[in-house]
């Protein structure tokens, strides 16, 4: 039997190769601080940076900032009080990711997985493993947690009726997607958190996994998520995306129908924290919150203009 993804191969050929405009740049990025993002990677990609260093660096500055709960530095930690980061990027060009799960002491994970991608013949490390490699790649080691980080885990270690899991789903939605092109047909998807806060250590959300947290193909666009990753993996959520804007859905048609998918296999998961962001080859986008409990704000920057916007609630 022809499998879903080999047939929306074949019509991600017939739908949009070759389809691409001769647009600007455009941008696009998960919650409030990915305004920032994209501001930087569009100074980046503006300044002579390819469309990877511009969707890395614009990625780095959630990372490097404290007051961002749930990337990079300052992001909440596990159950052990440790910060574990995971991130990915892919290049839709050469259909290749780099990605790093489980990451301790390195601030910017989605620069040691753009490190994976470029020195390396694999796509994924994890753990120890991962760490090494970034010592060898020359970053530098640091302790991630910052004091406003270490309260919180120490308060959520003292509540003697905490939730050994996702404590207040309200407060930690902060990881960062970023999909781009550069106008000409070219995208790259981003993706870096430091998952859920007091997770079990060694846990991997979606965020690194190909096809999970990033996907991106020259020949029809990109998609990233953020939300609950244990339930966003068991859908592939990017790579679901992007096959169906493979099969002629526009970016944000295709958001809607997998999280309709999602609620048809589950009607719980109505319910579930699940927000999506997409974009085709030719710069349209579209973004997607499961419910209106807590509604995904999408960054987008488009021909110098860098916006807030509310993404459509499907439930
Ligand atoms: C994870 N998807 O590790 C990430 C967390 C997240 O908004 O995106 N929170 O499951």
């Amino acid at each position: 039997m022809k499998s879903v993804a080999s047939a929306a191969a074949v019509s991600a050929t017939d739908f949009h190769s070759g389809a691409a405009s001769e647009a600007g740049p455009v941008f696009l990025s998960t919650w409030p601080h990915g305004k920032p993002a994209n501001e930087r990677a569009a100074q980046v990609f503006q300044s002579g940076g390819s469309l990877l260093d511009a969707v890395e660096r614009g990625i780095n500055v959630p990372e490097d900032d404290p007051n961002v709960t749930s990337v990079g530095f300052g992001g909440y930690p596990n159950e052990e009080g440790e910060v574990e980061l995971d991130a990915a990027i892919m290049d839709g060009t050469r259909h290749r990711a780099g990605a790093v799960a489980s990451l301790r002491m390195i601030k910017n994970p989605i620069s040691v997985a753009r490190q994976v991608l470029e020195k390396t013949k694999h796509t994924t490390l994890a753990g120890e493993g991962a760490f090494r490699f970034a010592l060898r790649m020359g970053f530098q080691p640091q302790v991630l947690l910052t004091p406003e980080s270490l309260k919180k885990w120490m308060e959520w270690k003292a509540d003697p009726k905490r939730q050994t899991f996702w404590v207040d789903p309200t407060e930690n939605h902060d990881t960062i997607g970023m999909v781009a092109t550069d106008g000409k047909g070219h995208v790259v998807s981003g993706c870096s958190t430091s998952g859920t806060a007091w997770k079990i250590p060694g846990r991997v959300g979606d965020s690194p996994l190909v096809g999970c947290g990033v996907y991106a193909d020259d020949n029809v666009g990109a998609a990233s998520a953020t939300g609950d990753g244990d339930l966003m993996t068991n859908y592939c959520t990017s790579v679901s995306i992007v096959h169906a804007m493979a099969r002629g859905a526009t970016a944000q048609d295709a958001c809607a129908e997998l999280l309709q998918h999602m609620v048809k296999t589950e009607p719980q998961n109505k319910g579930r924290d699940v927000w999506v962001i997409a974009m085709n080859n030719r710069g349209e986008v579209g973004a997607a919150s499961m419910h209106s409990g807590f509604r995904l704000k999408y960054a987008l920057w488009r021909d110098g203009k860098s916006d807030l916007l509310d993404a459509v609630v499907l439930f």
